[in-house]
């Protein structure tokens, strides 16, 4: 058949395929059409010659491949499109239900990073919250935690006991605890000649931790031992959408917090951490991706001149926003109780307490949020594997 041949199927998925322009164009029942580029299509071949079969591992080399592959024949034939490519006969075949989930146009492409839900301190009212006990013992109370935990930025677990270094069991429990120059945890509690503000009995205004580390954490896990003082009560404020509402109010100041990149610092005896990363992250597509807001430890703005002074109206503007006691979620942490925060994300601070009227004392660590969003996905894909099995045996 020729390559420029419609091709049409009345079975169910796909209608026909044709080749247009180093494009092939894909028309399913339904007349929704999706393009695909041809070097992209050939180039994510799912044949067991292209991918490993074992470990689903790339065995193509992009750039072995003709610049401008064609196909040679193209075939629709109920939930499949094969491609012949010229000129080795190559052949691949893709289902249309993986075809649509990598489809190309504006809403799919969308979809398959929807937004954050965004919360302010109304959802007090129903805290994404989790007994430590379930989460351990049931791999769906885990994924359940995991899921608002994404879906949020924060949760709490309660029921954590409170026994020194608990907080990193949780932390390798749901992802990978990350070593640092405070250790694998960190004691937060006041002490004399702190190398830290965390470790006073001062308040602290809400803030991403480690803002001067490459990457920066991207989860923080508080837990609580003893929070017998009056005061440090602690303070969560959803930075998306308060970058979202700097955006709409404010869309220079948000270019200018997006684009220029702020410098931030940590030294004592025995470490100097330096990091220069934009206030607020944005990705290609211009979504917000990760605040990096941390009053404590910016170092002096290293950008142009002419600059300077709108970036500093910018930044006022932005961490009042921040600063809002409106958009605060308060929260007093009980002994047992376990935070979890994405760093990048849900901005944390604490009331001032005063050491002398009762003992404080939290233990964090920080965890990367590669290892958590690989956890959830290992979780969802088991959980749907069970389903399978168990229709299955309903169905024999
Ligand atoms: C910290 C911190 C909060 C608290 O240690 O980074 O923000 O409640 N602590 O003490
Ligand atoms: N501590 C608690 O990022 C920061 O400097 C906040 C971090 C010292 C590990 C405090
Ligand atoms: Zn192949
Ligand atoms: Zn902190």
């Amino acid at each position: 058949m020729a390559a420029s041949t419609e091709m049409t199927s009345k079975a169910a998925g796909l209608r026909e395929a044709r080749q247009e322009a180093g494009r092939i164009r894909v028309v399913l029942r339904d007349g929704h059409a999706l393009l695909f580029p041809a070097i992209w299509l050939r180039d994510n071949c799912l044949c067991p010659l292209c991918v490993s079969p074992g470990n689903g591992q790339r065995l193509v080399d992009t750039v072995a491949l003709p610049e401008r592959p064609t196909a040679e024949r193209l075939l629709a034939a109920g939930d499949t499109l094969t491609i012949v490519w010229a000129p080795d006969a190559h052949e691949s075949r893709y289902s249309v239900a993986w075809l649509a989930a990598h489809a190309f146009d504006e809403a799919r492409r969308m979809g398959r990073h929807p937004d954050p839900v965004l919360w302010g301190p109304e959802i007090a009212r129903n805290l994404p919250k989790a007994d430590w006990s379930a989460v351990e013992s049931q791999p769906a109370e885990e994924r359940t935690l995991l899921d608002s935990f994404l879906r949020y930025g924060f949760a709490i677990l309660s029921g954590v006991p409170t026994e020194s270094g608990m907080v990193t069991r949780v932390g390798d429990r749901i992802g990978h605890v990350r070593v640092t120059n405070y250790g694998r945890w960190f004691e937060v509690k006041s002490v004399p000649n702190p190398n830290n503000l965390a470790y006073t009995g001062l308040g602290l205004g809400v803030h991403t931790d480690n803002p001067y580390r490459d990457p920066t954490p991207g989860v923080q896990l508080l837990h609580c031992l003893e929070c017998e003082a009056p005061g440090g009560d602690s303070i969560l404020v959803d930075g998306f959408r308060a970058a979202a509402d700097f955006r709409n109010e404010d869309p220079d100041g948000f270019a200018l917090l997006a684009r220029i990149a702020q410098d931030y610092r940590f030294a004592d005896r025995e470490a100097d951490l330096r990091a220069r990363t934009p206030v607020i992250g944005t990705d290609a597509d211009g979504r917000v991706i990760g605040i990096h807001f941390n009053n404590r430890s910016k170092a002096p703005l290293d950008a142009p001149l002419e600059l300077v002074e709108p970036w500093y109206r910018a930044y006022r503007r932005f961490a009042t926003l921040m600063g809002d006691p409106a958009r605060a979620l308060m929260l007093r942490l009980e002994p047992g109780d376990l935070l979890m925060m994405a760093n990048q994300r849900t901005l944390h601070g604490r009331t001032a307490f005063d050491p002398s009227l009762g003992r404080r004392h939290l233990q964090g660590c920080y965890v990367d949020m590669d290892g958590v969003e690989s956890r959830h996905r290992v979780l969802e894909r088991d959980s749907h594997a069970e389903l399978r099995v168990e229709s299955r045996g309903a169905a024999a």
